[in-house]
């Protein structure tokens, strides 16, 4: 006994140093990656010494663009066997913004070469010559053509002139607007190579909620200096218009639309801003949604507002994106219906230069939403999707959520309306609203890097796989070690589904706190209008839960195509995530996989929560592979995010029961605290509400 009892000891002492020791050795002996502090993003620190490529000029021609391709090239081009040429060459099979990437033989040996119609498409070339080769692509073996999906790729900044950034994460503006147009950070110039290196090529400067003030002759000068900026790396600039503005800062009666003086003050204001930036991309515009003026104040309909801006814009090749994210509180219908009510009936009546941009789903950018009802349904209308790329519904900047597979998941998306039509193939442009800030980092964590990157990869290509965007995202932001691929990868992939089980399940929508949309408050029940309170979006009550979107609800199944339509009628038909967002069913409802719905419920609230733990056990078996200050951050966030999907499941569950008044299945612990505890939680300085 006594034996036994020492040699537990040694063991135990033994177990205790190596757990001390080990860590520390492997830290020293492993090979652990160059300290980061996330600032040059997925395109890797520059090396000490560059390789010693032959990088060949387009004969003949020469832009600041092409100077930045072989700038690129020099600068971040692993060593390659053989010269590299950029072409310019008429090749209409690469498009305006495409690329090819060849091995061309002859007699000398062989030449790598980078072809495009444009001098864009051969910085594109680049940026794809060396994610290829960086990726571990074989440069001797590359035969390919690549060009974009849709015509206009965007980023949405949310950003307020005084440097607060609505629904923002990441610190504050990247826009200086202070000290601009003087002072113009080497920092711009940064972020427009990252968005270049993945093909973004559109940026709106300023909130959809937007100053009037933006368009002053003070701003104009600043905006044209990031334009300016932006130019050779591809990138056109927006601005939101506020539609209020001929009031605000023209001194008129009135900004109605149809008004002789009001379409004369936009007209001056474009030729104006044209005269500083000539490839002004155009205006964004959130018109009567959420209190922003527009032209329904007037009688006058949204088709009369763009177009008014259409035609002042149209004589210098602008766009109006028009925003078909609107709901008003005197319409007591479903909200999830109301874009489309509103905006259906106008197909074909928005002029050429008139693109309407739809939310990827009919509410607002929930964790999971089915693909709004609008895509396939306007084919006389070009239509815009817009994503969120900042996750104000997916725990902020400190949850980990890969939001690879929420984008793909719409883009795949059947519309029904024609056959084989998905929602990516009825796009003009593809925007993101950006999770961008002042943090060194960009994003506020690493990860959030990757949803600017895949979002802009899939903007490209929306056929490409998530997962395959993850890797080449994790090989050339942490190293191509196999361990780090096989843990990160599925990290990430799991990510996005942990927050809607941990959050919302089976279709559950909007059950978020109040304002900030910080943690959970499936309880509100007492702001002002109905659709602002998360018990309009779940109608849980003791003998249910779920919304009833089918002929006997609000009959919102009705605006998709049939065939959709005829799927979703029924629960039994219905993809089981997204049951609760279109059917009202009791508790027991027996549930494919055997059990009821409530016991689904709860096992997808700790399937959630158990991700989540999954995901810290594999970011801790990274240790030492990956840089500290980058391995040490994530990992606090993951803790971070453990207690908060715990809070998340406990909090609903508890009010759940509060009206079913159901126990928990077998093995399924109880909240931590009492409902009222999870009622009492304030959070008075979250981030990002304005
Ligand atoms: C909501 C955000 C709000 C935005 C709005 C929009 O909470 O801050 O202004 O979307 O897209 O989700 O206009």
């Amino acid at each position: 006994m006594r034996q036994g009892r020492h040699r537990r000891g040694i063991t135990g002492w033994a177990v205790r140093f190596c757990a001390a020791v080990l860590p520390l050795l492997l830290l020293l002996l492993g090979p652990v990656a160059r300290a980061s502090d996330g600032y040059s993003l997925w395109l890797g620190e520059p090396a000490p010494t560059p390789a010693a490529n032959r990088i060949e000029a387009p004969a003949g021609s020469s832009s600041p663009t092409i100077a930045l391709a072989m700038a690129e090239l020099r600068r971040s081009l692993p060593r390659v066997p053989m010269p590299v040429r950029l072409v310019l060459a008429d090749d209409p099979a690469l498009g305006d913004e495409g690329f090819g990437l060849r091995i061309a033989r002859s007699g000398k040996g062989q030449t790598l070469l980078i072809t495009a119609r444009r001098d864009i498409g051969l910085l594109y070339g680049a940026f794809a010559l060396v994610r290829h080769v960086r990726t571990g692509g074989d440069p001797g073996e590359l035969a390919l053509t690549s060009r974009p999906a849709v015509p206009l790729r965007m980023l949405n900044h949310w950003d307020n002139i005084d440097g607060f950034v609505e629904r923002g994460y990441a610190g504050r503006s990247l826009w200086d607007w202070w000290t601009l147009p003087d002072f113009v950070d080497p920092r711009y110039a940064d972020y427009a190579r990252a968005n270049a290196s993945v093909g973004i090529n559109a940026v709106v400067l300023n909130n959809v909620n937007a100053s009037a003030e933006s368009l002053t002759a003070p701003y104009i000068a600043k905006t044209a200096a990031l334009a300016d900026v932006f130019r050779p790396y591809g990138i056109r600039v927006f601005l939101s218009a506020r539609l209020s503005a001929p009031q605000e800062l023209g001194g008129l009666p009135t900004a109605d639309p149809r008004n002789p003086s009001v379409a004369a003050w936009w007209r001056e204001k474009a030729d104006e801003i044209y005269r500083s930036i000539p490839d002004f991309g155009g205006f964004l515009v959130k018109a009567n949604s959420e209190g922003q003026p527009g032209p329904r104040d007037y009688g006058a309909s949204h088709a009369d507002g763009a177009n008014m801006l259409a035609a002042a814009l149209a004589r210098h090749g602008g766009t109006v994106i028009w925003r078909a994210f609107v709901y008003a509180d005197t319409d007591p219908t479903d909200r999830a219906k109301q874009a489309y009510a509103e905006f259906q009936p106008l197909d074909g009546r928005f002029a050429d230069n008139v693109i309407v941009q739809v939310k990827n789903g009919p509410i607002d950018f929930q964790p999971r939403e089915p693909a709004h009802p609008l895509f396939g349904a306007m084919p006389a209308t070009r239509l815009a999707a817009e994503f969120q790329i900042t996750k104000e519904y997916l725990g902020f900047a400190t949850h980990l959520a890969y939001l690879g597979p929420l984008f793909a998941e719409t883009l795949a998306a059947p519309t029904g309306h024609r056959p084989g039509q998905t929602v990516a193939s009825t796009l003009s442009a593809i925007a993101g609203v950006a999770n961008i800030g002042r943090d060194r980092d960009w994003t506020g964590s690493v990860f959030n890097q990757a949803n600017w990157y895949v979002f802009a990869r899939l903007a490209w290509d929306p056929s490409l796989a998530p997962e395959a965007v993850a890797r080449e995202w994790i090989v050339q932001t942490f190293g191509a070690e196999p361990a780090v691929l096989a843990a990160v990868t599925p990290m990430m992939m799991q990510s996005r589904e942990a927050v809607v089980d941990y959050t919302g399940p089976l279709g559950l929508a909007h059950l978020f706190a109040t304002g900030h949309h910080y943690g959970p408050g499936p309880w509100v029940d007492d702001l002002a209008r109905p659709e602002w309170n998360p018990v309009y979006y779940h109608r849980a009550g003791p003998s249910g839960i779920g919304f009833d979107r089918t002929a006997t609800g609000s009959n919102a199944i009705a605006q998709y195509a049939p065939a959709i339509a005829a799927r979703l009628a029924r629960p039994e038909t219905t993809p089981p995530e997204l049951l609760l967002w279109f059917h009202h069913l009791p508790w027991d409802f027996p549930m494919p996989g055997g059990g009821t719905l409530w016991h689904e419920l709860v096992r997808r609230y700790d399937r959630g929560v158990a991700t989540v733990h999954a995901m810290r056990r594999r970011w801790a078996s990274v240790r030492g592979r990956i840089d500290e200050p980058r391995w040490h951050k994530t990992d606090s966030f993951l803790a971070i995010q453990a207690r908060e999907a715990a809070w998340w499941r406990d909090a609903s569950l508890a009010y759940w029961m509060s009206l079913n008044h159901l126990p928990l299945p077998p093995g399924s612990a109880a909240p931590a605290h009492d409902l009222e505890w999870y009622r009492q939680q304030r959070f008075p300085h979250a981030p990002g509400n304005p």
